[in-house]
């Protein structure tokens, strides 16, 4: 395939619900996206790095340099036979993953359009539909967690996930399950807690969770592991894990069983797959985690949810949850929370263009 041009669009949207988490409250998504153009057809993807270098280290302002300056000139108006050689075009580059899964993940889009092939298919998956749950933010107190959690059972996901933070963690767990004793329930701290809380965190290992996610730094597997033996409930890493030697010593080393794998944290699909497998070798499941991203990031995540080792419940939860309305045409509903795959070439979606520029703050062309 040939990139003949890009596109780099920032487009704003309001959520519909308060998210609240351990790193603090958001109310709006800031969408970056990246478009290349091939011949006659084009591959988009979606950036997950926010404003400010909350969740991991990279920003909006950051990639959008690098993407500019770097990225971009490398690679318009070139060939490449598939993704993982658009890839290797950006070097060696360190870091910045999530930048660079916004050129890999695009391109991977492309080369699927260009071959007439679903994504998922083209990168190995067989699923129809892929299973999910539900990741609800801090609320008020413990009635109101009951409430919403009931809420999204009702609806059918097949996991809640509940985030949690030091002084809100036992007792929303606790009002959950005893209103809901059967249902796959799980946590996570984004980073909020250290090794100095272990007998705080001990205490929700009575409540059945599957596991507890990323209750140390961002940038932790040593404790995670010291933390996991002190544990009966399996750790699963979200933030620690950039890349798949990330997950390979992360997973050797015993910092968790359960591995959340968000395609542009680690890079894009390519590596993405390799956690994957790594994971698969080492018997530990994995699930697609989400950055509440639009409907052109969700179908990426969705297609590749279609690998066999996503064995647990991912959060690609329906879009009209998120959304008055999304960046795409195609509506992405969870029915019993089953997600399904967006037929045809690609992701199967297709960016709203028309709303795209009624909303977004930036937009520029660049080619060579
Ligand atoms: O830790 O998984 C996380 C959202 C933004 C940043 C980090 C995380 C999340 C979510 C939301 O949990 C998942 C989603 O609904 O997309
Ligand atoms: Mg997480």
């Amino acid at each position: 395939f040939k990139v003949e041009a890009a596109e780099l669009i920032v487009a704003r949207l309001p959520l519909k619900f308060r998210f609240e988490t351990s790193f603090g409250v958001q109310t709006e998504k800031v969408i970056p996206l990246l478009i290349l153009h091939g011949d006659g057809v084009q591959g988009v993807a979606e950036g997950t790095m926010e404003r400010a270098p909350m969740y991991r280290e990279e920003t909006i302002t950051g990639a959008l340099g690098l993407l500019r300056e770097v990225f971009l000139p490398r690679i318009l108006g070139r060939s490449f036979p598939n993704p993982e050689a658009l890839n290797d075009a950006l070097g060696s580059f360190r870091g910045n993953r999530m930048a660079r899964a916004m050129v890999e993940m695009a391109a991977w889009d492309l080369w699927a359009r260009t071959l007439g092939v679903p994504l998922g298919t083209l990168l190995g998956g067989r699923k129809e539909a892929v299973e999910v749950g539900v990741s609800l933010g801090i609320q008020p107190d413990e009635a109101a967690t009951v409430e919403i959690v009931r809420r999204h059972v009702e609806e059918g996901y097949r996991r809640i996930k509940l985030k949690i933070k030091p002084g809100w963690d036992v007792q929303p767990v606790r009002a959950v399950r005893e209103a809901f004793p059967d249902i796959r329930l799980t946590v996570d701290a984004n980073s909020a807690y250290t090794l100095a809380d272990a007998g705080r965190l001990r205490a929700l290992d009575d409540f059945d969770l599957t596991y507890i996610e990323q209750p140390l730094a961002w940038d932790d597997l040593l404790d995670h592991a010291e933390l996991a033996r002190r544990l009966r409930t399996p750790l699963c890493l979200d933030e620690s894990v950039a890349s798949a030697r990330d997950a390979r010593q992360g997973l050797a080393l015993g910092a968790g069983g359960v591995i959340n794998i968000k395609v542009a944290r680690v890079g894009g699909h390519a590596e993405a797959r390799r956690v994957h497998d790594i994971a698969e070798a080492f018997g530990a499941p994995v699930w697609c985690g989400g950055m509440l991203e639009s409907g052109v990031g969700r179908a990426h995540n969705i297609h590749l949810s279609t690998l066999p080792n996503f064995r647990l419940p991912g959060d690609t939860s329906s879009a009209s949850r998120y959304w008055e309305r999304d960046l795409i045409e195609e509506p992405l509903e969870a029915e019993s929370g089953l997600m399904p795959v967006p037929p045809g070439p690609g992701t199967g979606v297709t960016l709203d263009r028309a709303f795209v520029g009624e909303i977004a703050e930036l937009q520029e062309e660049h080619r060579v």
